[in-house]
């Protein structure tokens, strides 16, 4: 039996007629697409596991970096975790961040309660901001009690030490949706 012209003959023999394929990306290419979070940490978190254990846990940075990487690829987010000891590198990387991420974790360490600097770059930023730290500032020093982060970022956790990061990128996922 002769089909229809232009469908195959899918209508006459009861088939449908066949519909131009979706190619849907695959998981690692949709993670390339989108803008990562970048993860950012300040002074001195690069001495993560040596430095003051009792305050501040026994994971290293990488362990850190490692948990949060797990957790943002079970999330679905990308991130890009950078640390430095330096304010301006910092600045820069939120600066950065304004056109190549979605969002903003960050750490800034001893920073937080000091750069009026870092403050402008992430109001500037315009993007949402996670402010993590491992301790709980808020049973320390007084002078850790004041963040000038805290003015721009959209949450803060702090004293639930790495888990906080991972937290942080959950909380995010709901900011960047
Ligand atoms: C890390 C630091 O380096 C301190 O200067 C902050 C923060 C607290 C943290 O708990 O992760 O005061």
């Amino acid at each position: 039996m002769q089909g229809l012209p232009g469908n195959g003959g899918a209508m006459r023999r009861g088939r449908k007629p066949s519909r131009p394929r979706l190619k849907l990306p695959t998981f690692q290419t949709f993670l390339a697409m989108v803008k990562p979070v970048f993860v950012l940490n300040g002074p001195n978190l690069n001495m993560l596991g040596t430095r003051e254990p009792e305050i501040y846990g026994r994971d290293t940075l990488d362990d850190v970096r490692k948990r949060a990487e797990a957790r943002a690829k079970a999330l679905g987010l990308a991130i890009d975790f950078r640390q430095s000891n330096h304010e301006g590198e910092l600045i820069g990387w939120i600066q950065e961040a304004r056109g190549a991420a979605s969002g903003i974790i960050l750490n800034a360490g001893s920073l937080t309660h000091t750069s009026i600097g870092i403050l402008d770059a992430l109001s500037a930023a315009e993007l949402p901001v996670i402010e993590v730290h491992l301790s709980n500032i808020f049973r320390r020093e007084a002078f850790r009690h004041h963040s000038y982060v805290s003015l721009a970022a959209k949450g803060v956790i702090c004293g639930l030490g790495v888990q906080g990061y991972e937290l942080a990128l959950e909380a995010m996922t709901k900011l960047v949706a």
